[in-house]
Formats: C-alpha cells, sequence, structure tokens
C-alpha cells in the first residue's frame, strides 16, 4: 500500500495558479496566461545555466558592451536572447523591449502580433555573476496601446499604472519567481527534481515593522543634505525610529526581495556622482516599474522621492529614476526629508 501523502498545503504550481488567477478576470482570453507560462519556462532555462554558471564556458564577458555602456556578461546574452526567443513567435506579443538593447525589438514579420508588450530586463545585477550573488529577470506586461499591426514605441512608453502583470525572477540559493497581476503578490519556488514552481508564499504582504535599509553608502560624498539626514534617521542616530540593520547586494531583485519579505526600504538615490546620471542609475520602465506595480500589491509603495513611481508617465526606453522603495511609512519618510532639504 503507498503511503498516504501527507500535506498541509496544497501543492499548487504555477501553472494552475495562473489558471485560478484567470478565472478572476472573465474577460481573460488565456493569451496572458500562456505568456506567463512562457516566462516561467524562460525562468526554467535561464536559471539552469545560471547554476552551471560557475562550470559552463557561458561565464565571463562577451567582448561586447551593451546601450547602458556596460560590458555584457555571456549570462547576460543568453538570457536576453531566451526571453526574445520564447516569445517573438507566440502571436501574443505585438513588440518587446530589452534593457539590454536600443530600441524597441518588433516581433518578425512572419509571425503574427498580439495583444500585449513584454519589457525586460533579462539580467539584473550581472556584475555579480563571477562572484556568485544573486542575480535576476525583471519583467513587465502591458496591453498595447495601438490597435494592431506591429508594436509602437507609444505601446512601451506607458506608466507603471497601466501594467497588467511585473514580475521578477531570483536566482539565488533556490530559483524563485514573484509576479503579480493585480491580485496581490504570490511567490513560487523551482523545485530542480520535478522543474515545477510551486507556490511557497502565497499573498506576500510586506511586514509593518521594517527590518533593513538598503543603499550603497560608497556614495554618500555624492549625497544632498536630505539623503545624508534620511540615513541618520533609518540608522536611528536621530532618536525617531530603532535603529534599521543595512543589507546591500547591489543586486536590486535582492535586495528588493528580502525587503518584500522581512521589511525595508532600498533607495538608490540621485547623487551628483555622475552628471549623466542626474537621476541616478536606475531604469524606470526596466526595473523601477515593475518592482514599484510588486511593492504597491504587497502594502508598500515606491517613489523617485518626489511622486509615486506609477504615476511617472516615460518618455524614453531607457530613461533613468531616483527610486525609493519598500514600506510606506520609510518610503514617505524620504519623500518629506527631500522636501525640507532639497534632493
Ligand atoms: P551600484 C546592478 O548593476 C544594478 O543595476 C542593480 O541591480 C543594483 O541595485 C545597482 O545596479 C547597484 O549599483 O552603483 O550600487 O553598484
Amino acid at each position: 500500500m503507498p503511503p498516504k501523502l501527507v500535506s498541509h498545503a496544497r501543492i499548487m504550481t504555477i501553472e494552475r495558479h495562473i489558471l485560478e488567477e484567470q478565472k478572476i478576470h472573465p474577460e481573460a482570453t488565456g493569451t496572458l496566461t500562456n505568456l506567463l507560462y512562457d516566462l516561467a519556462l524562460a525562468g526554467k532555462f535561464i536559471a539552469s545555466n545560471t547554476t552551471r554558471g560557475g562550470l559552463a564556458e557561458i561565464l565571463g564577458e562577451t567582448n561586447e558592451v551593451n546601450i547602458q555602456g556596460e560590458r555584457v556578461m555571456k549570462l547576460d546574452q543568453l538570457a536576453d536572447q531566451t526571453i526574445y526567443r520564447m516569445n517573438d513567435h507566440t502571436g501574443r506579443l505585438a513588440a518587446m523591449a530589452s534593457e539590454e538593447h536600443e530600441g524597441l525589438l518588433p516581433i518578425p514579420e512572419r509571425y503574427q502580433t498580439g495583444k500585449y508588450v513584454l519589457l525586460y530586463d533579462p539580467l539584473d545585477g550581472s556584475s555579480n555573476i563571477e562572484t556568485n550573488t544573486s542575480i535576476g529577470t525583471i519583467f513587465s506586461i502591458y496591453r498595447r496601446i495601438s490597435d494592431s499591426g506591429p508594436g509602437t514605441m507609444e505601446d512601451c512608453l506607458q506608466p507603471g499604472r497601466n501594467l497588467v502583470v511585473a514580475g521578477y525572477l531570483l536566482y539565488g540559493v533556490s530559483t524563485m519567481l514573484v509576479y503579480s497581476s493585480g491580485s496581490g503578490v504570490f511567490g513560487f519556488t523551482l523545485d530542480p527534481d520535478i522543474g515545477e514552481f510551486l507556490l511557497t508564499n502565497d499573498n506576500i504582504q510586506i511586514p509593518k515593522k521594517p527590518k533593513y535599509y538598503s543603499v550603497n553608502h560608497g556614495y554618500q560624498k555624492y549625497w544632498g543634505e536630505s539623503m545624508v539626514r534620511y540615513t541618520q534617521y533609518l540608522q536611528g542616530l536621530d532618536g525617531q525610529i530603532p535603529p534599521l540593520s543595512l543589507r546591500y547586494a547591489g543586486s536590486l531583485v535582492a535586495d528588493f526581495h528580502r525587503n518584500l519579505l522581512e521589511g525595508g526600504v532600498f533607495y538608490y538615490p540621485a547623487d551628483h556622482k555622475d552628471p549623466q546620471k542626474p537621476s541616478g542609475k536606475l531604469r524606470l520602465l526596466y526595473e523601477a516599474a515593475p518592482l514599484a506595480f510588486i511593492a504597491s500589491q504587497a502594502g508598500g509603495y515606491a517613489s523617485d522621492g518626489h511622486q509615486n513611481i506609477l504615476d511617472i508617465v516615460p518618455t524614453s526606453l531607457h530613461q533613468r529614476t531616483p527610486l525609493f522603495i519598500g514600506n510606506r511609512t520609510l518610503v514617505e519618510k524620504a519623500e518629506e526629508f527631500i522636501r525640507q532639504y532639497g534632493i
């Protein structure tokens, strides 16, 4: 007699979860469901290569430089191509845009176009690959604005408020996929033995009591007074709150994910380090907006220091923004310091 399977919780695969989510949206046609399947599959493939990173010949840099002026790691290229080729022929997308490429990525003419656009950062934090620090993929899905035919730049330059789905994959101690379609945030952990993402974090809510703050202290000399005072506030130095612990991996997805689960704030402020980047380093469309959508679904908040990230209407694919994201109280406090002392 086989042993009776004892489970204290439903075994929920991401496929089943997406189908259940689809039932909440009666108008859903299954296209979005299939698009999410495809992203989960791409994530499994990328994960299988990142875990072999130290062994496979793909580790190390190509001799190419991307639109951001950053040297492209071979794993970056693999992740970028995997996501594009997983989605270019399905007829679900009108266009794509990747943080690794300057312009919009059209759907090849031989394939049909669909009603969504996909924007993605294929491997954020890739400078950490060779030190075996967690890295991630970030994705955003919008409904196209144009009626039909090839997707347009207008389809891609939408505010985060218009997001239909946002999510990320985190390639760390385990591989996780975290996503929201507007009805809460759900985390799935990849079981490599069966190749399935299983629900491990149901309806994530940022804890009310924060534990961490995440910032690169190495740039303190470039900060304005507001950031110096804000950081001292987080460290408990002005006596307003108990000190928070500093955690900074230099990999946005890893830092964001920790604060999502444990409570805290990540910030990459505008600084005076690089006159070419007065708005800081992070990209609005590929990093800030999708994570702001997830943070808001988890009871948190994201700001550029003045306004909700989700309200910013992009004017270019690669525009950058200062980012404060995590517990609403901590992000609003940053806005307060900036109002009082300037950026
Ligand atoms: P810094 C990785 O390159 C990245 O885009 C984010 O993942 C990360 O949060 C940030 O840059 C780290 O930048 O300047 O602190 O090394």
